[in-house]
């Protein structure tokens, strides 16, 4: 059928183009043959003429009128000449052929079919009359409509031949590239991208990207996402990984302690890394690695650095690594926060490298792979390694325990070739990352980001398809998997009507204010800048709104001993004042800014007592604000304005998209949201919820984890065959 349209699309432009070019070419042909058989005959009754001349001079002059008549009815046989005639001086008929025309005379005025020449008989300068030819032209007609017959006919038999030839063109390439087509996709060993037919070269990459991309929804589908739990997580580290020890290497800490003037507090960083991370360990019991940062910290560990958190129901163990300031300094804000962060993200904030700062990223990486080492009991512990300040870790930590399974999650986007090759260490970073067993991203883009610049930059091979990079001979499986939340527990639902009259009253706003909520580290990423001009367009185009809508902005302080977060915090601050005095009111200023840490329970209350959440990073790895804001509103009500640019737009196509850089855009989302209609609102929301609900975190850790069960069990296997064939080999010798 396929190459039957595809001919049909062919043929009938040819039918086109052939009709036309006749219908141009049959009159102009008709005229051009016309002319050459009218040239014909004059060049014939110019010889006639000539050549009857001095015979006919002769018998005129003789006045032998039955010799003239016998020289003309000998000349009458060629075939186009009907009759000849002389006329004296005087224009009277004097002689004529037998069948000469009677009315046509020495006038010349020929009737239809008849043509008539005539050429002058001389003596001496003396015109003795003239020699009149009549021929029949009535042949050209009919000589001219057989010659436009062959042609149609030419015509005709060259667009069936072109058709027909096309049509087995159209159907033997078809065949032959859906040939091509399947065996590449069927990962034909014999296809790699220098054997693939020249026009699939280009397609290589992208159509294996795509298949590895669709076996993953798929197995997301499959994977009964309802079912995941912390007591399937449980069950499944009990199944899978059964007395196989877990352990947790990030930078931040679960819970750091703080000497306050009452005493020893606790508290949760506001990070979407340990927000994911926790419910794992609370799920798994194994030890956290990570910075102790606290003012308190030291006093509250052990004599081998542990604690057992969390501080009220204690589940795991967090083990704290001390680092100097200039350790802190050069590892955690310059190199992994001035180089990487703006590295991977597109926020048009220049990295920075200084070699000083590379030297402890790499001191620090060797400390924290020290404690992993001094921390497993077994030489296979599973490592769960997060984000991009231990790039170096995972191979320092295989050189060590070569039977560990280290897996690793990349919390930020993954940036091209191009963008990543400016790294003065990209070498360095890529052999680090190349030392995990399994190294996860957040969307298939980030992988396939990652995968093209290894590609670049390291002699590597590549299976697109399976997704791996084997490099030095270990292999490493690069996966996408979608970080997402805990679903909160039912048992604490907290009203959303009375969350709403606290926070209106706590913010000295009117019970039916309308509120917009974001919620953020003060990061340059995250688009606090864009949202608050939305706002400010908001109110620019439409007036009455001005005293009726706020933006409550609660920004957790974020590395504000760099330069970058200083000025974002003054730009923020100058920016929401100027606003508010623009759209100065008696009611409520239109950006209600808050530079704090909430705790969770306040910032669930702001989540339910918010009519609009929004979201409007310039990047962002996942964005689990937006998922938390989902979670809280079992109200069904309440809008999403989301980033295009985050991973969890992907996820989320009920949200509200937008492109925060396009500030009227943000306008018109929150105008429509402010004026979305509950109906609309619950209907998006349900179906957000029960992706939120079903695509957890626990599935995001379980799915990991089965991966690295399954990619254990291979090496297991593989280690058993290499060691029966080394006893088999020895046996022999
Ligand atoms: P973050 O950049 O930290 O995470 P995000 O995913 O939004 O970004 O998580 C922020 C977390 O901090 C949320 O749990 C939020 O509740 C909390 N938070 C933010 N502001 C707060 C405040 N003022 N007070 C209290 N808590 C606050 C990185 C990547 C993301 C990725 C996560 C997880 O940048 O893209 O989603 O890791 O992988």
């Amino acid at each position: 059928m396929r190459p039957f349209q595809i001919s049909l699309r062919f043929i009938f432009p040819l039918a086109l183009v052939l009709g036309g070019f006749a219908l141009v070419m049959l009159p102009l042909v008709d005229e051009l043959t016309q002319r050459w058989f009218l040239r014909d005959l004059d060049t014939r009754s110019e010889l006639l003429a000539s050549s009857l001349n001095p015979p006919l001079l002769d018998l005129v002059t003789l006045q032998d009128a039955e010799g003239v008549r016998e020289l003309f009815d000998r000349s009458v046989h060629d075939a186009h000449v009907r009759a000849i005639a002389f006329c004296d001086a005087s224009g009277r008929l004097l002689y004529a052929s037998g069948g000469f025309p009677s009315g046509l005379g020495c006038q010349g005025k020929a009737p239809d079919g008849l043509r008539v020449t005539e050429s002058v008989l001389e003596q001496d300068g003396l015109t003795l009359g003239k020699l009149v030819l009549a021929q029949d032209t009535s042949f050209i007609e009919r000589r001219t409509n057989e010659f436009r017959n062959y042609l149609f006919a030419l015509f005709l038999m060259m667009f069936i031949v072109i058709s027909a030839l096309g049509a087995w063109m159209a159907h033997w390439s078809w065949q032959g590239w859906m040939r091509s087509l399947k065996s590449l996709l069927r990962r034909d060993p014999a296809r790699g991208p220098m054997n693939a037919p020249p026009e699939f070269r280009p397609l290589f990459g992208d159509l294996r990207a795509m298949l590895h991309e669709m076996h993953v929804e798929r197995r997301a589908r499959q994977d009964s996402p309802q079912a995941w739990t912390p007591e399937k997580l449980r069950s499944l580290l009990h199944d899978e990984l059964a007395g196989d020890q877990v352990l947790v290497v990030s930078n931040r800490e679960p819970y750091i302690h703080e000497q306050r003037e009452q005493g020893i507090v606790v508290r949760r960083p506001a990070s979407g890394l340990v927000t994911a991370v926790e419910p794992v360990m609370r799920a798994c019991s194994g030890t956290w690695i990570a910075h102790g940062s606290g003012s308190a910290d030291r006093v509250t560990v052990d004599a081998q650095d542990r604690v057992s958190v969390p501080p009220k129901r204690p589940a795991y163990t967090l083990r704290r690594v001390w680092l100097s300031e200039d350790e802190e300094q050069g590892y955690y804000y310059g190199f992994s926060n001035e180089g990487l962060w703006p590295l991977c993200h597109m926020a048009h904030v220049r990295p920075v490298f200084r070699t000083s700062d590379w030297d402890q990223y790499v001191t620090v990486n060797q400390r924290f792979a020290e404690a992993v080492v001094a921390e497993a009991h077994v030489d296979d512990p599973v490592v769960l390694v997060q984000d991009y300040h231990f790039a170096l870790l995972p191979r320092m930590v295989r050189e060590r325990l070569p039977k560990a399974t280290i897996i690793m999650f990349w919390h930020i986007p993954w940036p091209n070739p191009e963008s990543f090759g400016i790294c003065p260490w990209r070498e360095e970073l890529l052999e680090g990352l190349l030392g995990n067993t399994l190294l996860g991203f957040h969307t298939p883009f980030h992988c396939k980001n990652f995968i093209e610049t290894v590609d670049r930059y390291l002699e590597t091979r590549i299976e697109h398809e399976a997704s791996t990079i084997s490099y030095g001979g270990e292999l490493t499986q690069v996966e996408p998997y979608p970080i997402s939340i805990a679903w909160p527990e039912t048992e604490v639902p907290l009203d959303v009507v009375q969350c709403r009259r606290d926070l209106r009253h706590e913010l000295g706003l009117p019970p039916t204010h309308q509120l917009a909520l974001g919620v953020d580290r003060l990061d340059y990423t995250k688009g606090i800048v864009e949202r608050i001009q939305a706002v400010d367009r908001l109110l620019t185009l439409h007036p009455e709104l001005v005293g009726r809508v706020s933006l409550l902005q609660v920004a957790a302080p974020s590395r504000s001993s760099l330069d970058e977060y200083q000025s974002l915090e003054a730009r923020v601050r100058k920016l929401a004042l100027q606003v508010n005095q623009h759209h100065a009111n008696p009611v409520a200023p239109p950006i209600l800014l808050r530079i704090e840490h909430f705790d969770e329970d306040r910032l669930a209350c702001c989540y339910r007592a918010a009519d609009i959440c929004m979201v409007t990073s310039l990047h962002d790895g996942m964005n689990l604000v937006a998922k938390e804001f989902i979670a809280a509103r079992d109200d069904e009500l309440g809008v999403l304005i989301l980033s295009q640019f985050t991973g969890a737009a992907r996820e989320l196509h009920e949200a509200l998209i937008i492109n925060p850089y396009h500030i009227e855009q943000g306008a018109q989302a929150l105008y429509r949201a402010l004026a979305m209609p509950e109906a609309e609102q619950r209907e998006r929301m349900r179906s957000m919820r029960s992706v939120v609900r079903d695509f957890n975190v626990y599935r995001w850790a379980g799915l990991m984890l089965l991966d690295a069960a399954r990619l254990r069990r291979r090496q297991r296997v593989s280690e058993k065959i290499h060691s029966h064939s080394r006893q088999a080999l020895r046996r022999a010798i």
